[in-house]
């Protein structure tokens, strides 16, 4: 598969709802697309990056690399091999190597979760809600998508907007899969507090702590019930052997932008199944291309925990693939059986939305 171009677009997209973490709150998404041509096939990726350098320190415009650009490779797994003089820019780097899966699953005419190794034919599916002004909203919002049929709910949390917030939801619904996820918002000091957690059962506590502090985490790990998940903190398979050695988490959420692609979280996964650890596919606010990838992550062994991998329709008013990613009402999703990324990508929307593009040839 020789790379033969490159498209980078970006393209804005309107969440359907404004999603807040403790870093900030998101209106419109800049989202990132890798369309790359090889073997006469086209692949396609999303960059995972946010808008700003806050969940992690890429943004849509560090993502433009192209240094694949005319090369030659038998496989995409060997693409992080040319990456390896690049310190950081995971999300980057993973939009490359994705697409080019994305290419290479077509080509051997099997769907990207076989490429991949998956197993699953169905996915388990949860979704993550961001902060509310009030109980009482959340808990509305919480009530709709048991009512869709999602297996699990992740509240995010910061201080102040925490305890009583979790408190109201499981009083409500006490017998549903609960997690929370901190995004980095808590620091070591607080460990009394974070102890009060432990009283709601939660399936896991996600990122309490700093994402370079995984030694604090495995720390507080120690005193806590509810078992540490980390998101931030894993970057590579070295982080997640390092938590793992340090007994910093139980749980790891992998993400395949953040990690650096299919290969890279493939790696983790496989660790942590060897390890007999569960693990679980999170998501980025993705539309309906990062999401396919996620999909597809998701359908390998050792992710038996519903991820954070949603309907489309829970973020947009229109997704940019056809069919729109749709869950069950068993709160699963449905891997398709054709080539590739399984869905197919609307170009005519694409474009529409598309607010810069550039295209690189190789000659
Ligand atoms: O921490 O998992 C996170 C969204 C943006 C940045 C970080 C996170 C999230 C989510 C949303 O929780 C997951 C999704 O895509 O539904
Ligand atoms: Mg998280």
């Amino acid at each position: 598969m020789r790379i033969e171009s490159i498209t980078l677009r970006k393209l804005r997209m309107r969440l359907k709802f404004p999603f807040e973490t403790s870093f900030g709150v998101t209106h419109d998404r800049t989202v990132v697309l890798v369309e790359l041509l090889a073997g006469g096939l086209t692949g396609w990726s999303e960059v995972a990056a946010s808008e700003g350098p806050f969940y992690n320190s890429e943004t849509g415009d560090t993502a433009w690399l192209i240094m694949i650009l005319g090369k030659e490779f038998g496989s995409a797994s060997e693409i992080p091999c040319i990456f390896t003089a690049i310190r950081g820019h995971e999300m980057a780097r993973a939009a490359m190597e994705n697409a080019l899966s994305d290419v290479e699953a077509q080509q051997k005419n099997l769907t990207l979760a076989r490429l991949l190794g998956g197993t699953q034919s169905e996915i388990k599916c949860g979704v993550s809600l961001g902060l509310e002004d009030t109980p009482e909203v959340l808990l509305e919002r919480v009530a709709v998508e048991l009512r869709a049929g999602y297996q699990r709910i992740k509240l995010k949390i910061k201080p102040g907007k925490d305890l009583e917030v979790v408190r109201a939801v499981r009083n409500a619904h006490p017998g549903m899969l609960l997690s929370v996820d901190a995004n980095l918002a808590y620091t070591r000091v607080e460990l009394e507090h974070l102890k009060r957690f432990d009283e709601f059962n939660l399936l896991m506590m996600e990122q309490p702590l700093w994402w370079d502090d995984i030694a604090n985490q495995a720390k507080l790990q120690r005193h806590l019930k509810t078992s540490l998940c980390l998101d931030e903190s894993i970057r590579r398979v070295r982080d997640a052997e390092t938590a793992l050695d340090l007994g910093a988490r139980r749980i790891i959420n992998i993400k395949v932008g953040r990690v650096g692609g299919h290969s890279s979280a493939r790696e983790i996964q496989s660790l942590c199944l060897a390890r007999n650890l569960p693990v679980c596919c999170g998501g980025m606010l993705e539309c309906g291309i990062g999401r396919a990838h996620n999909i597809a992550v998701a359908s390998l062994p050792g992710h038996t925990l519903p991820g954070d991998v949603s309907a489309s329709k829970r973020y947009w008013e229109e997704d940019v693939v056809d069919p729109p990613i749709e869950v069950s009402p068993r709160g699963t999703i449905q891997l398709r059986s054709s080539p590739g990324l399984g869905y197919h990508v609307r170009r005519d929307l694409i474009e529409h939305r598309t607010t810069e593009k550039e295209t690189w040839r190789a000659r």
